[in-house]
């Protein structure tokens, strides 16, 4: 059952600013330092009706992602959450990326914050290795990655932000599971990884610099010499080469709660600090 929910934030700066929280979902709040931007509801390149050939950069850089290859095509399917559209993915072949660039242009070594919402259908069974888990996103390397497994032995299931600073560092949410739409933040700064759903669920490991920045972006899928696809939807990805401050993400990970209707939690007070200002929050149901 839906609950209703009716949320109105309001800032209040220390210069007496005083700033409604915009309702425009098409642009984000936080676009320093934004390399990639995707939304299933624009910019959305289909052929024989919903396969999607190329998926429009919204940042201004340029990074479309595509597929030219007829059984790799993701699919464009409308009216999936809050009624929006997905770009679904089969856990079989199905991937888009940019091979015009590096993962240079979308992370710096030390920073980089990655904010999505998706869903997961079915997840592979793994061993616990980044490498054998389904990549939500990744670069081709196998350097950086959003990954979701099925533990083979016990069953655990498990949503991670990984970095590869010359082993694998991972940030893992426990609890994770199929069928839901999540808002997720990864990202990396001050020699840490970090992972959040915003419903609770925060891990942190330390991680020093990306010692890769040559694989390319690859959404679907990641590492090219795995078996890696992600089997799910995917509704918005944004990526940002430098680690947002904690209010920034609230940000963004708010707007796209917002967007998709998806449950947040409240925000943190060290996060309102950091606005300098005081946030009411006011919440109906
Ligand atoms: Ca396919
Ligand atoms: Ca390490």
């Amino acid at each position: 059952m839906q609950r209703s929910r009716e949320r109105t934030g309001l800032l209040v700066g220390a210069l007496g600013l005083c700033m409604a929280i915009s309702t425009s979902y098409a642009q984000l709040p936080v676009t320093s330092g934004l390399t990639l931007h995707l939304r299933a509801d624009t910019g959305v390149q289909t052929v024989n009706g919903n396969e999607v050939i190329s998926w429009q950069d919204l940042s201004g850089n340029g990074w479309h992602m595509t597929n030219y290859a007829a059984a790799q095509r993701p699919s464009l399917v409308s009216s999936v959450v809050n009624g929006q559209p997905v770009i679904r993915f089969d856990g079989t072949d199905d991937f888009v990326d940019n091979q015009n660039t590096t993962l240079a242009s979308f992370i710096t070594a030390s920073e980089f914050t990655i904010v999505t919402v998706f869903e997961t259908s079915a997840m592979s069974q793994g061993a616990g290795a980044v490498f054998t888990q389904d990549m939500v996103l990744g670069d081709t390397a196998g350097y950086v990655g959003v990954v979701v497994e099925s533990n083979l032995t016990t069953s655990a299931k498990t949503l991670s932000m990984y970095n590869w600073d010359g082993d694998a560092d991972v940030a893992t949410i426990a609890g994770y599971d199929t069928g839901s739409f999540r808002v997720f933040s990864g990202w990396h700064g001050g020699g840490t990884v970090f992972a959040s759903t915003f419903v609770g669920n925060n891990s942190s490991a330390p991680s020093g610099n990306t010692q890769f920045l040559g694989g390319f972006m690859r959404i679907g899928s990641g590492y090219s010499a795995g078996t890696t696809y992600f089997n799910g939807d995917i509704a918005e990805i944004a990526i940002y080469n430098r680690a947002l401050s904690d209010a920034e993400r609230n940000l963004v990970a708010n707007r796209l709660a917002d967007n998709y209707a998806l449950s947040v939690p409240e925000p943190a007070s060290a996060a309102l600090l950091g606005l300098g200002g005081l946030f009411l929050w006011k919440r109906r149901r």
